[in-house]
């Protein structure tokens, strides 16, 4: 394992050098973050007989490099130590399981150990001779059964897994039972299944409280209590996940009903409507926090990739609980991110006519935190909604931050040059509907960079607010190569990759901007500088607390 694999790029963890970082196995134990990564250390691209890199931390934002947890050696991994999960069984133990692919190329579940449970930072991992743990049920298709779940333990004392699958056209999570997580057996009724999505991915079963935004353990059950199922559909390239309830008697997951398929771009849940996929959470115990991890995958090519000699990079954590109105769920980057914050910039009550185009000034726009607050004086002279309207993102496209509105477009330009010939616009747009209004959320764009070959998409969601204050609000993470955005305190997530040839380092600018007819206030800006945290440049972590 070299270091050369564990780069530096402005805060965002870019620890790996393939083409497919799923985070593997997120986990906190005793005093310590693990995330563990899908890795290919001979290319900068994706390849079959891919390893488990490992790196650890205290506060999920500075890292540290160890060596590789698991490489395919086995009979039963040795084309490749796929993805999987972490379940920390009781007296403190934590176990993996994870898919190999076997010496026939069939997709097994397996099962690693630390191999020195008093090494604080659980280098070594043992796999153990039982393994394969499990082999796909008849009917399972031998390339089509991979990335096991964090296991839950029912009050029946069995614990459960989901595992990614597809059967006769249906997306499926197929759920295996065990009471001493060796010997495991396929549940006979279906847990959950869809039509037409291909293949489920790095599915992810867990516990929300209707309660506030503490996590829950993924053991835990009762009243107040609802289920949040996430699929990874490659098909689109998309992490849909579905609010629902859990019946433990039948083993059976059912989702709220919800309008629309729960599985398509135009009505189904994401928890991010940009470049986001395989991600995974886990309940830290720490802080009673459930954090979500992801892939960002590159929209660079592959021959960019081989130069830059890496490819992909993990989202920052987010901590993620339910709404309050108990239909979706809320995301926030993690707390500890604020300690990279410096050199406050801070603007109030600052009105954005119509096409103004105010820089943020004071700060490092390349490398930056945003949260802004802005008020909408009046939703009179909205555009009005045309039903026929439903795919949002095919709406931002037709109408960019450079068409005209009532109500916005107003938001960010990220990683704009001085005269505006690239940025990469982060703004809203309100439309009057019959009900209550529609917002239009957007992030990406052509415009992103003057490089001609690259794939710029501009990403878009609905965001479901009733605007009754006036006010929504727009938080933007800027690093270099990614921006990161949260609408409406979380409610609508957007990633963009995007790689400007001008707004680069000193030379990238942050604009606020309105072009709409009607006035937008920002009612409150705060910008900051984030600081470069220690990013896998080394092997030591200091285990002083
Ligand atoms: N990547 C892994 C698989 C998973 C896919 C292989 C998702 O286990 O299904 O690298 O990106």
């Amino acid at each position: 394992f070299n270091i050369v694999s564990c780069f530096l790029l402005g805060w965002h963890s870019n620890l790996s050098n393939n083409n497919s970082p799923d985070p593997n196995g997120p986990m906190y134990y005793n005093g310590i973050y693990h995330l563990f990564y899908q890795y290919n250390p001979k290319a900068a691209a994706w390849a079959s007989d891919i390893v488990w890199g490992h790196s650890v931390s205290k506060d999920m934002v500075n890292w540290f490099c160890l060596d590789v947890a698991m490489a395919p050696m086995d009979s039963f991994d040795v084309n490749g130590c796929w993805s999987g999960s972490a379940t920390i069984l009781p007296g403190n133990k934590p176990v993996m399981l994870y898919t190999g692919i076997d010496i026939n190329n069939v997709q097994v579940q397996n099962i690693a150990v630390p191999k020195n449970s008093s090494d604080p930072l659980l280098v070594e991992w043992k796999k153990l001779h039982k393994n394969p743990l499990i082999l796909p049920p008849n009917g399972i298709n031998a390339t089509s059964f991979r990335d096991p779940t964090t296991a839950w333990l029912g009050k029946d004392g069995y614990w459960r897994i989901l595992v990614g699958s597809e059967r006769s056209n249906l997306g499926t999570a197929l759920l295996f039972r065990s009471k001493d997580f060796m010997e495991w057996t396929a549940s006979e009724n279906n847990f959950h299944s869809a039509p037409d999505t291909g293949i489920w991915e790095c599915p992810d079963f867990f516990p929300v409280s209707l309660k506030g935004k503490k996590g829950l353990d993924t053991s835990e059950s009762g009243a107040d209590v609802k289920y949040i199922l996430k699929v990874s559909v490659q098909r689109t390239w998309s992490d849909f996940y579905t609010v629902g309830a859990y019946c433990l008697n039948k083993d059976a997951y059912v989702p709220d009903n919800t309008p629309g398929n729960h599985y398509s771009t135009t009505t189904g849940l994401k928890f991010d409507y940009g470049k986001f996929y395989a991600s995974k959470t886990f309940f830290d115990e720490a802080k009673n926090r459930r954090i979500l991890w992801a892939w960002v995958n590159e929209s660079d090519s592959a021959a960019d990739d081989f130069a830059k000699g890496w490819a992909g990079i993990q989202a920052i954590p987010r901590t993620l609980w339910l709404d309050r109105n108990g239909k979706q769920l809320l995301q926030w980057p993690i707390e500890e991110l604020k300690t990279l914050r410096t050199n406050e910039v801070k603007l109030k009550k600052t009105p954005l006519t119509k096409g103004s185009v105010f820089e943020v000034q004071g700060i490092t726009a390349a490398q930056a935190d945003i949260e802004v607050r802005f008020r909408l004086p009046s939703l009179e002279n909205a555009e009005s909604f045309d039903p026929s309207w439903n795919d949002a993102q095919q709406l931002c496209g037709r109408k960019d931050a450079t068409v005209q509105g009532g109500i916005g477009p107003f938001g960010l330009l990220t990683l704009a040059s001085k005269d505006l010939d690239e940025y990469t616009a982060v703004f809203f747009r309100v439309f009057k509907a019959q009900d209550k209004p529609v917002v239009l959320m957007c992030s990406g764009g052509i415009r992103s960079s003057l490089k001609v070959e690259l794939d710029k998409p501009s990403y878009g969601a609905f965001v479901d607010v009733d605007l009754i204050d006036g006010e929504i609000s727009l938080r933007s993470l800027i690093d270099h190569t990614v921006v990161e955005s949260f609408g409406a305190g979380g409610k609508t997530c957007i990633t963009t990759r995007v790689y400007p040839t001008l707004a680069v380092g000193m030379e990238a600018h942050l604009y606020a901007f309105n072009n709409g007819t009607e006035t937008v206030e920002i009612k409150r800006l705060n910008a900051w500088t984030m600081q470069t945290p220690n990013m896998n440049l080394g092997h030591e972590i200091s285990l002083a607390t």
